[in-house]
């Protein structure tokens, strides 16, 4: 559970974190992880997705994301700014308070791993919908 809880936060701020409405839910932001558009997202789309958010997050582009890349949000948005304080926490795994493209990007992938019931590498469209659902009926 609380792993999922974290998927959510993870999700949340990335959805947060996106200039695009339409990704603003966590099930879009699956959606747009799927890049080919053969209505399934590979493990390699999914990580790719992550690698396009921490992008997102470095905003000043040296490869590590922290806390003080986002003053204004710290400032403006609390309930963002947990869910990105979250995301740093959990995604800092050597513990130095910066988040790592690597650490980021290659770090394991528990919503994906929850999402792919059938174990086969890749999530279909009614695996998406499913843990869409299920994140939907926790909010
Ligand atoms: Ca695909
Ligand atoms: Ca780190
Ligand atoms: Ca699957």
């Amino acid at each position: 559970m609380k792993i999922l809880t974290l998927s959510i936060v993870c999700l949340a701020a990335m959805a947060a974190s996106s200039a695009d409405a339409a990704s603003r839910t966590p099930g879009a932001a699956l959606d747009k992880a799927d890049a080919d558009h053969d209505g399934y997202v590979t493990r390699d789309e999914f990580r790719a997705s992550r690698a396009a958010q921490f992008q997102r997050l470095d905003r000043n582009d040296d490869g590590v994301v922290t806390l003080s890349e986002f003053p204004r949000l710290a400032r403006s948005n609390r309930p963002k700014a947990q869910a990105l304080k979250t995301v740093i926490t959990h995604a800092d795994r050597d513990g130095d308070g910066r988040v790592t493209r690597a650490e980021f990007v290659d770090g394991p992938a528990p919503l994906f791993d929850r999402a792919d019931r059938d174990q086969d590498g890749r999530l279909s469209r009614d695996e998406v919908a499913a843990v869409r659902d299920q994140l939907e009926s926790l909010k």
